[in-house]
């Protein structure tokens, strides 16, 4: 198999792109992340490698957030008494004492899940040595990492000596979340460390081995256990060490480090090529369903694997007590936080080609049912009322202040009192789920529960008024206006988890009836409370424009300053930040796809008024409300590459996936330094199978295609599951279909 376009390639290093790549090259197996970090470091790096559901909440911060665990990256290589680093870059033929780095050539192979790097490095000595570094994070056993390094003397003979290392002095960029006791092991072969988070009191284990053909010694310097062995090597001649770490927590172990201990000895044991060949078996099955093919256009092949790579390496394999963050785990940005970017942009991929690892994140949900019902109890409301950013406690966890803006102030961040719609996003994700795999008993045992209580949330939170329900206060995906009434987004949305309660409570009474009977009894469906959900699924609120045919996105929202937001180009910071907070938010600038989102997951169901053309109003709303949009939210490009592929605007949408699909690789946001951006990495998926593939149920409820196809496009190869049978579908341009 071809790897070209499987691979991520850098060429050349500059500093300045340092973490943006540290960032693309993140591995990841389900269970932690580390960032692409480099061996013997690098100033100003961030070798940050997250475990998913440590968090704590460190005195004096205001929110909890992933903890960064001990770096198991360090191998420091030491060439005739001069240590290896990536510090000059030159060709030419001085002689810097620090030596020269003659060549370098970095890959992210995501076929097999492994990064490489290869540099020509030639020491003030002379000497030549080719350096090849491999990493991978086991995808076959997810307490396994995996590091070799061959050194080769292509020039002269060389004395190399090998320092391995666990750094157990590590912070979240600057914030320690430690307490200062701690276990350190460097007396056999296996050093490790053992810490314990200051507030959550998690106890996190690394151990790590160096597996060397000549003599080791180990020792340890303050919170740094390492390991050290030297040699020899005659010209041409090379050698190949192995490390493997291994790392767990007292989320997965009693004795984590002891744990991890036994951990190495079996992975030694098993050896580097057999844990490798494992690894990629593991990879090659997970690609054999979420791989895309795209015939006709290389570069978004090579970019959309990409995207799809930091949706696998995220989801949790094992653990359905844990999510995914915002950012993945690759990078510190929102504090690995889970949004609705999890439900409503990565799992629907997962649902249908990996749908055990969907489940797990479904899961998390449920298990999180508990602070859901806290918080809607604390704000005065019945039922289940989930946080707009959740951690490891199911509470709300969304800081209530920004960091302070360029002038000093802060904003105050109403997203977790009024960003109510996570709640129903969460259902959409539930019935989309059920409605994919038929997994009947997630439905009865969990499922239900919650888009019911949920439900129950929504029947407490609206409010009869004007002779119809309306909803107050609210935030919609377009977080620049805060606070407002009757965001058609939120109300329709409504409409539609209420709708769905009612299906599911049908359905249960006759599939589930014992658990239709315990579910009423235990959230009190009362007849009252069935009764009101219909009277407002039937007397919402939907805003409408009836000369203009539109969806009104709230009230009010016209009557704000008009700003020609196409003028604002180029640009790669939003418009907001040109304008700033406090004038945006009195514009009809909109952050990101809302009444155009609206029309994704609801499409030709969106609902008009009698007397209108739902294609009608779909195509006068993506023309009122596309040129408003600044894409200040990277979740916005690929929601509207998906509905104007369905509006049939090809090149537009196309334009727009592009964008959504670069938006890691080019850096398109200008902060990925940050971490990943998974909704928009989860949208890219969806814009090609359901935007330009046009997947969905038929009338007959078998998955069926309505292809519209960039022009450039030859076909598209992809495999989805649906109730348990793999489908494979081609569609090809001009709209040839087969299924197999
Ligand atoms: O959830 C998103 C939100 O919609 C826009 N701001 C960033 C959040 C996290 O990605």
């Amino acid at each position: 198999m071809h790897d070209r376009l499987w691979e991520i390639v850098e060429l050349d290093f500059s500093p300045d792109e340092l973490l943006h790549y540290e960032t693309l090259f993140t591995i990841g197996n389900g269970y932690l992340g580390t960032r692409g970090a480099f061996e013997e470091g690098y100033p100003g790096d961030t070798p940050v490698t997250l475990v998913h559901g440590v968090y704590d909440h460190t005195p004096g911060m205001l929110v909890p957030e992933l903890v960064n665990v001990p770096n198991w990256l360090p191998i420091n290589i030491y060439v005739d008494g001069t240590p290896f680093k990536l510090i000059t870059k030159t060709t030419d033929f001085m002689r810097p004492p620090e030596g020269v780095v003659l060549g370098y050539r970095r890959a992210l192979n995501m076929r097999r899940g492994v990064l490489t790097r290869e540099v020509l490095f030639r020491a003030p000595s002379g000497n030549i040595v080719r350096l090849e570094f491999e990493r991978f994070a086991s995808l076959h056993d997810i307490h396994v990492l995996a590091q070799r390094v061959r050194i080769t003397a292509v020039d002269g003979n060389a004395h190399i000596r090998v320092e391995s290392a666990i750094d157990a002095d590590v912070t979240n960029a600057g914030v320690p979340h430690y307490l200062p006791e701690f276990t350190l092991d460097d007396r056999g072969d296996t050093i490790g460390v053992e810490l314990k988070t200051q507030q959550s009191k998690y106890i996190v284990g690394v151990a790590s081995r160096l597996v060397s053909p000549r003599r080791i010694q180990t020792g340890s310097t303050e919170k740094r256990p390492y390991t050290v062995t030297s040699f020899d090597l005659a010209q041409e001649d090379w050698v190949v060490l192995d490390k493997f770490s291994s790392i767990y927590t007292s989320r997965d172990a009693l004795s984590p480090l002891e744990t991890a201990q036994g951990k190495i000895a079996e992975a030694a044991s098993v050896g580097y090529e057999e844990l490798r060949a494992r690894h990629e078996a593991e990879w090659a099955k997970y690609w054999a369903t979420s791989d895309i093919h795209i015939d006709g256009d290389e570069e978004a092949q090579r970019a959309l694997r990409f995207t799809t790579y930091h949706i696998l390496i995220p989801a949790p394999r094992l653990d359905e007590r844990v999510s995914i963050g915002a950012k993945t785990l690759s990078g510190l940005g929102y504090k690995g936080h889970v949004f609705w970017d999890t439900e409503l942009f990565c799992v629907p991929p997962l649902i249908l080609t990996q749908p055990k690892l969907a489940r797990n994140l479904l899961m998390y949900r449920y298990h999180n049912l508990p602070g859901a019902r806290h918080k809607a109890q604390a704000n005065g409301y019945d039922g289940a009322m989930y946080p707009w950013e959740s951690t490891d406690t199911g509470e709300e966890t969304t800081p209530q202040w920004s960091d302070p803006q360029p002038d000093g102030t802060k904003i105050r961040i109403w997203t977790g009192d009024s960003e109510q719609h996570i709640s129903t996003d969460i259902a959409y994700a539930i019935e989309k789920y059920w409605r994919w795999t038929g997994d009947d008993e997630f439905l009865t045992q969990y499922g239900a529960e919650m888009i019911l209580d949920t439900a129950v949330f929504w029947g407490s939170r609206v409010e009869e008024k004007n002779g119809r329900f309306e909803i107050s206060q609210q935030i919609g995906p377009d977080e620049y206006h805060e606070n407002i009434d009757n965001s058609v987004f939120v109300n329709r949305m409504v409409v539609w988890h209420l709708q769905t309660a009612f299906a599911v409570l049908d359905w249960l009474k006759a599939n589930a009836p014992a658990d239709h009977q315990r579910l009423v009894e235990a959230l009190k469906l009362t007849p009252e409370r069935l009764a009101l959900w219909l009277d407002i699924t039937q007397r919402m609120y939907l805003p409408f424009d009836t000369n203009e045919g539109i969806h009104v996105q709230f009230p009010g929202f016209f009557d704000m300053e008009y700003i020609p937001v196409p003028h604002y180009t180029p640009r790669i910071g939003s418009v907001q930040a040109m304008l700033g907070h406090a004038r945006t938010i009195q514009t009809q600038v909109i952050k990101q796809a809302d009444v155009v989102m609206l029309m994704a997951l609801l499409g030709e169901n969106i609902g008009v008024p009698e007397g209108f053309s739902v294609r009608e109003v779909m195509l006068n709303n993506w023309n009122t409300y596309y040129p408003r949009c600044d894409h200040g939210s990277s979740l916005s490009p690929a929601m509207h590459a998906w509905t104007a592929a369905r509006l049939g605007l090809i090149d537009t949408a196309y334009e727009l996936f592009d964008h959504a699909v670069h938006i890691d690789l080019h850096d398109n946001k200008g902060n990925v330094r940050d971490g990943i951006h998974a909704a928009a990495c989860g949208g890219v998926w969806q814009a090609i199978v359901f935007g330009f593939c046009g997947l969905h149920i038929d009338a007959a409820g078998q998955p069926a295609v309505d292809p519209r196809l960039p022009e450039h496009w030859r076909s598209v190869t992809f495999t989805v599951y649906y109730r348990g049978e793999k489908q494979t579908f081609t569609v090809k341009n001009p709209a040839l279909v087969s299924s197999s």
